[in-house]
């Protein structure tokens, strides 16, 4: 058997995607819109605390395309806190407009291919930091699922080690030279979704996403070895923008 790699398990995310339901929310009157706008923004701007607090982060992007109208990236402690926020704002009457597209369930991982020397990863702050990220509040984001192959000759879990840290160096090579232009977040999921991992990126140049995410496809270890979901991509949708954006 191979050398499982070990992981290092932050914050627990959720990918929360939905549609609206235009048709619905135009028929009820302005009074109802602006309570339903204002129970919405209340809860963002409670989620704000908590971000302040320490307590988690968020994130909502408005969806280009079919696939959903938002994304609303939230990130806590426990499987349970993102459970009940989940809840919370599904009992929101504007989650009554909202038509559920897609969701992702899993949590933030950092993965010791190639580890930071001697240093204690519960208390280290740059990795806590990692662990248990604030999002950007960069004008991007771009997210979807993927997979490490297990098919014949190309078989990730069975490569030893050593060749499998060496692709990853090479990897995280290409990554930072995407520094300052884009943020990942790596989210393991193996089992919690249907995937094995959740790549979320954040860039305020959008054209950077497809440089990076095509330049690694010539990279042994997404040539070779990726299998990817999905695609969403989407623009940064403040809680000042808010009531602008579902102005009807
Ligand atoms: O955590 C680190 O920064 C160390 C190096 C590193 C690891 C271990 C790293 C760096 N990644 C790691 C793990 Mn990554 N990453 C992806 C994708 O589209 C594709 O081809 C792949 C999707 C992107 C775009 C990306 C970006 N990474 C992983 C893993 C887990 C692998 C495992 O455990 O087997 C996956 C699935 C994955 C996928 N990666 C970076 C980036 C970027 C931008 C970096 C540089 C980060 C930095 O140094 O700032």
């Amino acid at each position: 058997m191979s050398e499982a790699a070990q992981t290092l398990e932050g914050w627990y995310c959720l990918h929360d995607f939905r549609s609206i339901d235009w048709v619905a929310w135009k028929a009820i009157s302005g009074n109802e819109r602006e309570a339903a706008i204002k129970e919405f923004t209340a809860f963002l701007e409670k989620w704000e605390g908590a971000e302040a607090r320490k307590e988690g982060s968020h994130a909502l992007y408005s969806i280009v395309g079919q696939k959903a109208d938002f994304m609303l990236m939230l990130l806590r402690p426990t499987l349970e806190d993102l459970n009940e926020i989940e809840n919370a704002f599904n009992k929101t009457t504007f989650a009554q407009f909202t038509i559920p597209a897609y969701s992702y369930v899993s949590v933030v991982e950092l993965s010791n291919y190639n580890p930071s020397n001697n240093v204690d990863p519960e208390t280290d702050p740059m990795i806590q930091g990692r662990l248990k990220p604030e999002l950007p509040k960069w004008k991007h984001v771009c997210f979807y699922p993927m997979d490490k192959r297990r098919e014949g000759n190309d078989n990730w879990y069975m490569l030893p080690m050593e060749e499998r840290k060496k692709m990853m160096y090479s990897h995280g090579m290409i990554g930072r030279s995407y520094a300052g232009k884009v943020k990942q977040i790596i989210t393991g999921s193996v089992g919690f979704d249907d995937w094995e991992w959740g790549v979320t990126l954040f860039a305020n140049d959008a054209l950077q996403f497809k440089k990076l995410v095509y330049e690694m496809r010539f990279d042994e270890v997404s040539a070779r070895y990726g299998e990817f979901g999905s695609f969403y991509v989407g623009n940064q949708l403040t809680r000042e923008a808010v009531p602008g954006y579902l102005h009807v």
